[in-house]
């Protein structure tokens, strides 16, 4: 097995667009003697880390070769009725970064022996991007293995028939050895959260068509906005286009759409990209953003109108203090993630759902979500408040004393009872860990200069054309 390479380990500058603001105000003020120092931080990512092992330690001695653990039961769990080896494809970056080399080894080693896409099973084409093609891609970037890449283009070109509808929006599933399609009713997280890996694809192969039919579907998108408000809707059909739901938010099902307007900017530099960020990102401020009592939320709201119709905000919708962080905006930024520290410390750690103007949990469940700590590391590293790694500290401690079991770490099925559920999804240790440690490492433990993270926090290097 080849040699991990270190290449998002090189010590640059983190470059954003955003210029570095003050430190923004919060609810409780941090003296300097209550900020964390270099040694405290360093040692917090050590704890992660030993963490992130005894996680991987559930997978690797109950579910080994499955897509993942039920750490409560300690048996495997997968997806369909083949596996397709979601927890190791999914965590090999993680692993790698987090320099858990032996596990690394082992995890890259079952997924070059074992993992085959030539299954006849239907798949979810959302989450078949973000998980195995986003892993596959970011670990062939950073351990040099063509298996790996070969792999993640064998998926693309199964998966590739989902374009083939009368929108060009894909259909939600795909069967992996037939290329036979369905599934209508999709979202605009599911159309319009596929360009980072099949553009990254497209540059790593030489092969124009994967960017341009996810570029499509991100475009077909935008153009289906309302034409008063800007704003999309959560359900579409992509046999005629028709929204089939039409409340606006960022959360479940709309979030990693606008993620991606962003991101594409600045892993392709695509002007197209920056303009439907810029458009879109201006609706949202205005029909979404909720100001109560001085605290800032993100509601939902007709599509067509704008008209506010929820006051909920979640645990998926907190992924937006770090996008608005990324894409130049930190005051807002930092008002929002407040917020959300607000919703976890309301329990002790986040629901899925609160109504923000009851402060009233709608839905209980925690599984394992990063989307917060997504958040705070955005911010740790671009206003350099001491506030956001403390905010860290309260959130992993919280998250420990909850979610870890003895062999592993297990989703929580009501936050307001602690009661745990009996599922390990394969993102706690793509995202929450890695998010987690990269919140205490010093900058320079990945270069955001040349990296772009996926929704599933799989960091794409740029590739120039043709490379
Ligand atoms: C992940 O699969 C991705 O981050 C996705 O965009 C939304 N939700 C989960 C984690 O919460």
């Amino acid at each position: 097995m080849k040699k991990i390479a270190p290449l998002l380990l090189i010590a640059l500058c983190t470059v954003f667009t955003a210029k570095a603001s003050p430190p923004s105000p919060g609810p409780k003020a941090i003296s300097a003697d209550t900020a964390m120092t270099d040694a405290q931080a360093a040692k917090m990512a050590l704890r992660v880390r030993a963490e992130a092992q005894h996680a991987w330690q559930g997978y690797r001695k109950y579910a080994w070769g499955h897509d993942d653990v039920k750490p409560l039961s300690r048996q495997p769990h997968d997806w369909y009725a083949e596996t397709l080896l979601m927890t190791p494809v999914d965590a090999l970056d993680t692993l790698i970064l987090l320099g858990l080399k032996d596990e690394a080894d082992d995890a890259h080693k079952l997924i070059v022996d074992k993992l085959s896409f030539d299954k006849d099973i239907y798949v979810s084409h959302f989450e078949t991007t973000i998980r195995e093609l986003g892993g596959l891609l970011s670990a062939y970037q950073l351990t040099g293995d063509p298996k790996l890449l070969k792999l993640a283009d064998d998926l693309a070109t199964r998966m590739l028939p989902v374009f083939d509808s009368p929108t060009g929006l894909p259909w939600t599933q795909v069967n992996l050895r037939t290329g036979q399609v369905r599934g209508y009713e999709s979202n605009p997280a599911e159309t319009g959260t596929l360009l980072l890996e099949y553009g990254t694809l497209a540059r790593l192969t030489g092969k124009p068509v994967y960017y341009d039919k996810a570029k499509h579907a991100l475009v077909e998108t935008f153009k289906r906005r309302a034409p008063k408000t800007g704003l999309v809707g959560d359900a579409i059909d992509v046999r005629t286009g028709a929204w089939t739901h039409t409340s606006a938010h960022v959360g479940g099902g709309i979030d990693s759409y606008y993620e991606y307007l962003w991101k594409c900017w600045k892993l392709f530099g695509d002007k197209d990209c920056l303009a439907m960020w810029k458009t879109s990102i201006a609706s949202i401020n205005t029909y979404l953003a909720d100001d109560v009592d001085g605290s800032l939320w993100y509601g939902h709201a007709d599509m067509a109108t704008g008209q506010r119709t929820e006051s909920y905000y979640g645990s998926l919708d907190a992924f937006l203090p770090g996008l608005l962080a990324y894409s130049g905006d930190v005051p807002r930024a930092a008002r929002l993630q407040d917020s959300g520290f607000r919703m976890w410390q309301l329990h002790g750690i986040e629901p899925e759902r609160l109504d923000y103007r009851k402060m009233k949990v709608v839905s209980a469940g925690y599984p394992l979500r990063p989307e917060i700590i997504e958040s705070a590391w955005y911010l740790q590293r671009l206003d350099g408040n001491p506030k956001w790694r403390l905010q860290g500290k309260q959130m992993f401690d919280d998250f420990v004393r909850y979610a870890r079991t003895d062999d592993g770490y297990t989703a929580i099925a009501n936050v307001v009872t602690k009661q745990q559920a009996d599922h390990m999804e394969s993102f706690a240790l793509a995202e929450t860990f890695k998010y987690f440690w990269l919140l205490f490492s010093p900058k320079d433990a990945l270069n955001l200069d040349q990296v772009v993270m996926n929704t599933e926090a799989h960091p794409l290097r740029r590739v120039e054309a043709g490379k």
